[in-house]
């Protein structure tokens, strides 16, 4: 690097670093004021504790399942589908149902029965089986045990519930986290088993492995043992710790005991637990394009010579994300006219070139008789109070601010007209920052008192509940707004805080990572645990946030981020403005091509994206997700898959410390069973089995299944990348009983119009290749020819309903067919390679 650029990365630094210290005296003075507030409103204790639920005293069946009376408490088991339990033991305060999106759920046949001291309570999916001293046990439609619960036990306001784990079972989700995938194996600094906390938290500027909790926290967990898997939801917002060890244990301080189950493979739990949480909307397709981020965009000759840049050096840009600095005094809803003069035709201007302007929006909001919004606010009676009525400030970036509480319905439909007079300038979109909620301290905990009072919905109540879901209710107030201000657009929000069922209304982003090689590495089990965890759009800030990091990371970063739904770079303002030329050649061309590389694997991310919309499924998931028996996959965190059909194994250490960096590096790999092709030069490799695999600095290792069609587009042209099966190997399942058959969803890109699903049959047979083609839906093709290009075996002859075509090499171009017809050319079938 120049001595140059270095001498401004100091200056940054510096500058960035002071930038903090006029908050210092607030900070403090708020520091004491929460904790003075702890002392003041102190809860006193409740007499609702027991150690168990007492013995068994009476069961009755009900329409969905049966209540169970003990001496200390009541059970209720109420079948929401034959495969999804809702289980509540009854006391504590019951939740405000924010998280479920459906309510009306049709009859499911249960039955009730008695034998010894147990009772068994079943559908055609699954049995519930309670025992006199409240233990629980699950199994499937077999009998085969799935998970044993312990009586639970009520503390005070709260409840600890324990489940027994087998010795191989391995725990994923909670919402987003910074450890390795399987949460059993995470460790604290101590070498103990890490204590998961529930409380959404903002990492101030930086974070690492093993930074916990995080902004989004979800109780909500994933399990896989050698007789099966199932999924748990705790239907709970109040502040947890979760523990793995011998139990699967959840501490709660607060709320109701009521959870729900389910069980099947990951892509059966995460259909069920979306079809109760929501599914997530489809995106409006730029968004699934790369966008440009930096904490430090101050005027908009900046962002348009940004802009511009990319269009010169021919690199596709879809949004770019303006930070704080581009509002008044970092004011909420405010984007200043000093520096962006005409808003509404600099947007257009951005637009015009292809890019989305899109706005970040905090929630606290200034405490001051100035500020507009807090007049209304204060009209409306809007903000959050101490229990004596006070209002509740905490200083963030305006200064003293005061918070909306969006748990009143009034507070949420007056935030979202907000948004209207943005929407009118263009503005395509929001992220939300700040809203765990985020206040400044000097010491414990970031956010307000836990005795602030909200309304939750006119039940009313504490900050202890209403914490977790302040984030995701400031969301569905954007939503909300969003779908009425715009009704022809799709709402795309971004918000850092969040819980159950955020989904529905917004993606997320891993917030302030520190810019280093571990990093890269967690942030794939961040990403796959969202997922997991229902959010299936998120990213991390390419390259980190906080950090210069080398060209190599960058570019380790950015190759796996191209794979990944939110494809963002953003990074703090104390450190360079981080952009694909920033580095020069060759790094420049490589993220050209793989910038290139997404855009023309739009098709296959769109349709992903609508697998997500229709089954809850996470475009970005799991390598087990291809075999949840195989437990050689289990523990596998340093790849992912993209859908069914592409494996991605990123390049997570610097070739410079390895000797044979400058000839080609080499990635080392599980394979699940089956067999995978080469996506670079189409060799192929049976699965099954550990490999190497050539990592030069240009590419990210990615492999193919065997059986898979991605449809990519190029020029107008629809190309159909055809990777056969192999023969002895996966016969060939029919294309109903896959879970995402081939296929490819197309629609206007955005708005609620017409749309079209054209689904592929592949059968393989030993000469060659039948291909059928079917379509669904009104939405005209929107490709003017459609190329089939055969991957792994010699093409030879190919036919297109009946009449032959000639071939180009591998490639076929035609237009839409029926059926074709490829031979191969079997004396040239390629190796496979062990
Ligand atoms: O708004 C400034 C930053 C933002 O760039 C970042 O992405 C957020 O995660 N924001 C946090 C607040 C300041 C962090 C030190």
């Amino acid at each position: 690097m120049t001595s140059f650029k270095q001498i401004k990365l100091k200056i940054n630094f510096v500058v960035g670093s002071l930038f903090y210290t006029r908050y210092a005296l607030k900070s403090y003075l708020y520091s004491r004021q929460r904790d003075a507030s702890a002392r003041y409103f102190k809860r006193p204790p409740t007499k609702e504790a027991f150690d168990n639920p007492g013995k068994l005293l009476q069961a009755e069946s009900t329409s969905r399942g049966a209540n169970f009376y003990f001496e200390q408490t009541e059970l209720e088991v109420c079948f929401l589908t034959p495969n999804l339990v809702r289980i509540e033991w009854k006391g504590g305060l019951s939740p405000v149902p924010y998280a479920i999106a459906r309510h009306d759920w049709q009859e499911v046949e249960t039955k009730l029965k008695q034998t010894g001291d147990r009772w068994t309570v079943s559908t055609a999916a699954l049995q519930v089986i309670v025992t006199v001293d409240g233990s629980l046990t699950f199994c499937d439609a077999s009998g085969q045990t799935l998970r044993e619960e312990l009586p639970p036990q009520r503390k005070d306001y709260g409840w600890i519930h324990r489940a027994s784990l087998r010795q191989e079972e391995c725990i994923y989700g909670l919402g987003e986290r910074s450890f390795g995938l399987n949460l059993r194996q995470a460790k604290d600094k101590q070498q103990k088993p890490h204590a998961f906390r529930m409380w959404n938290y903002d990492a101030a500027g930086m974070y690492g492995v093993g930074s916990d909790p995080m902004y989004i926290c979800i109780p909500i967990y994933m399990s896989l043992h050698s007789a099966g898997s199932y999924l748990i939801f705790y239907e709970n917002s109040f502040e947890a710790t979760f523990t793995f060890v011998e139990n699967a244990v959840a501490d709660f301080e607060g709320g109701a005991l009521r959870y729900y189950f389910t069980a099947g493979s990951p892509a059966q739990l995460l259909e069920r637990y979306t079809e109760l949480t929501g599914r997530p909307p489809l995106p409006p397709r730029w968004a699934l394009g790369y966008h440009q981020s930096h904490w430090g965009y101050l005027f908009e000759d900046v962002v348009r010579a940004e802009a511009k840049e990319f269009q010169a050096r021919n690199l596709p840009l879809s949004a770019i994300h303006l930070d704080i600095d581009c509002q008044v005094g970092f004011r909420a809803f405010t984007i200043d006219p000093l520096r962006f003069p005409n808003l509404a035709s600099f947007t257009r201007e951005l637009r015009e070139l292809g890019v989305q302007f899109i706005a970040i929006n905090n929630p606290g909001i200034k405490c001051s008789r100035e500020s507009n919004l807090f007049l209304e606010g204060q009209v409306l009676d809007g903000f959050c109070k101490y229990p004596d009525g006070q209002l509740v400030t905490a200083p963030v970036w305006p200064g003293w601010c005061v918070f909306p509480d969006f748990t009143h319905p009034k507070v949420r439909n007056w935030w979202s007209r907000q948004y209207q007079y943005l929407l009118d300038a263009g503005v395509a979109g929001f992220w939300h920052d700040m809203n765990e909620p985020a206040a400044f301290v000097s010491w414990g905990d970031r956010s307000l008192p836990k005795e602030t009072r909200h309304d939750l919905d006119g039940r009313g109540g504490e900050h202890r509940e209403a914490h977790n879901i302040y984030g995701l209710l400031q969301a569905r107030a954007a939503y909300e707004s969003l779908r009425q201000y715009c009704p022809h657009q799709r709402p795309f929000i971004v918000s850092r805080a969040g819980w159950a069922g955020l989904q529905r209304y917004s993606w997320t982003w891993t917030g302030d990572i520190n810019s280093d090689w571990s990093m890269l590495r967690t942030t794939i089990s961040t990403v796959v645990g969202l997922g997991l965890s229902g959010i299936p759009y998120s990213g991390s800030d390419i390259g980190g946030f906080q950090g210069n990091p080398s060209a190599e990371l960058y570019l380790r970063w950015f190759q796996m981020a191209t794979f990944h739904t939110f494809y963002r770079t953003h990074s703090s303002n104390n450190v360079a403005n981080r952009t694909p030329w920033y580095y020069g050649e060759p790094y420049l061309s490589i993220m050209r091509e793989f910038l290139q590389l997404r855009y023309r694997l739009m098709p296959y991310f769109y349709t992903l994206a609508w697998w997500a919309s229709q089954k809850g499924y996470p475009p970005v998931r799991p390598v087990f997700w291809a075999d949840s028996q195989d437990a050689a996959l289990w523990n596998v965190d340093d790849a992912f898959l993209l859908g069914d059909a592409l494996l991605v194994c990123p390049v997570l250490e610097s070739g410079a410390r390895m000797p044979t960096a400058q000839l080609r590096l080499t990635r080392h790999a599980i394979l699940p069973k089956g067999y995978w092709y080469n996506f670079w030069d189409d060799t192929l490799l049976e699965g099954g089995q550990q490999v190497d695999l050539a990592a030069p600095l240009e590419r990210i290792p990615l492999l193919v299944k065997a059986g898979s069609i991605i449809p990519m587009e190029e020029n107008k042209q629809l190309i159909l990348h055809v990777y056969p099966s192999v023969e002895g190997n996966a016969k060939n399942i029919p294309d109903s009983r896959l879970p995402t058959p081939h296929s490819l969803y197309s629609d206007a890109g955005d708005g609620y119009g017409e749309w079209r699903l054209d689904r592929f049959g592949m059968v393989r047979d030993e000469n060659g290749l039948e291909l059928s083609w079917e379509t669904q839906g009104d939405y005209a093709f929107p490709y003017q020819k459609v190329r089939v290009h055969l991957h792994g075996i010699k093409l030879q002859q190919v036919w297109v309903d009946g009449t032959e075509l000639a071939c180009q090499g591998q490639q076929i171009e035609c237009d839409p067919f029926h059926q074709m017809r490829l031979n191969f050319l079997l004396a040239d079938t390629s190796k496979t390679q062990n």
